[in-house]
């Protein structure tokens, strides 16, 4: 367990979860006038952790959470196809079934993945509804070289035409109260080719960019880029690199969108459950080798403003 204070600033406390991932954070009222020191402090948490939980955060609202996380970044649009009617919020609100109950990366569809989401607990079943985080740094720090050797140079084919059923027990599982509406998440293609193994940008780790909108490995078959898919996906998310979240309403999760996969658990039966989520703009994935990846259909031009990104 680690715990640090800072008598300084807002008297900032982070309990580490788990050995591999996740970090509770106390002593911090989020929103948009954190000071540099704690803000600094809850980024060098986020970088270390991959994914920090604040609870008790009651006071804020969309604006307020909007606020906070443009302190983590420039932020991208609420989602690149879905209309959410805000600028920024994306509500993941369900009574049944969720699109995020498989392992995911967010929005890896894109070139320029996000880098950050600050997700708030709006409205939380009695029961369920927990949300799991892996850390992709340490699934690929714990490869043996063999695996490595594999990985390294491998690149994958990332669409979001991914198959809504492939993870469910039955097709049927999937109600008309889906999070988010298919045809709309599908409503304009893309698809990009990211390297398997990504440095991260600020921390210079490796990690292992996967999750369920992958939808082949370049230069392997469906079945071939199935049974690999599998194999390292297994990895990542062994529970000993997984941290499990039981939301509260007030709680708000942020995570390392270039270090993690998710899954949220549909195990609420037909309670109401909504979270809200906010998304920091990243850059475009690079692989050991330096080469960046590549755009194969559609353009993120709408949904990361380059200019702001740059500057
Ligand atoms: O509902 C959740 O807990 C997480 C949903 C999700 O995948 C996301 O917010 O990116
Ligand atoms: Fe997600």
């Amino acid at each position: 367990m680690t715990l640090t204070a800072d008598p300084r600033t807002q008297r900032l406390a982070v309990q580490q979860l788990g050995g591999r991932i996740g970090a509770v954070v106390d002593g911090v009222h989020l929103g948009p006038d954190l000071d540099a020191e704690t803000l600094a402090e809850v980024r060098a948490a986020i970088l270390r952790h991959k994914v920090v939980f604040f609870r008790g955060q009651h006071h804020l609202d969309d604006a307020g959470q909007t606020a906070f996380a443009s302190l983590l970044g420039p932020l991208t649009t609420a989602h690149p196809t879905v209309n959410t009617g805000s600028a920024h919020v994306l509500s993941l609100a369900a009574t049944q079934g969720m699109a995020a109950n498989s392992w995911h990366t967010d929005v890896t569809f894109v070139d320029r993945i996000p880098a950050f989401s600050v997700l708030r607990g709006v409205t939380i079943p009695p029961y369920g509804g927990t949300t799991n985080w892996a850390n992709t740094a340490t699934a690929y720090d714990a490869l043996p070289d063999s695996l490595k050797a594999l990985v390294d140079g491998l690149w994958a084919r990332h669409t979001n035409e991914f198959d809504y059923a492939r993870e469910s027990e039955s097709y049927d599982e999937r109600g008309e109260q889906d999070a988010l509406n298919r045809d709309e998440f599908r409503s304009t293609y893309f698809e990009t080719e990211h390297p398997v193994v990504r440095v991260h940008p600020e921390t210079g780790e490796r990690t292992l960019l996967l999750g369920h909108f992958v939808k082949r490995f370049v230069g392997l078959n469906t079945s071939e880029s199935s049974a690999i898919f599998q194999l390292l996906q297994n990895r990542v998310t062994k529970l000993e690199n997984t941290v499990r979240w039981s939301w509260q309403e007030g709680d708000v999760a942020v995570w390392d969108n270039r270090a993690t996969q998710h899954y949220a658990v549909a195990d609420f039966d037909t309670h109401r459950r909504e979270v809200r989520r906010v998304t920091v703009a990243g850059d475009v994935p690079v692989a050991i080798d330096g080469r960046t990846s590549r755009v194969v259909g559609g353009s993120s031009d709408g949904y990361v403003d380059i200019d702001a990104l740059i500057s």
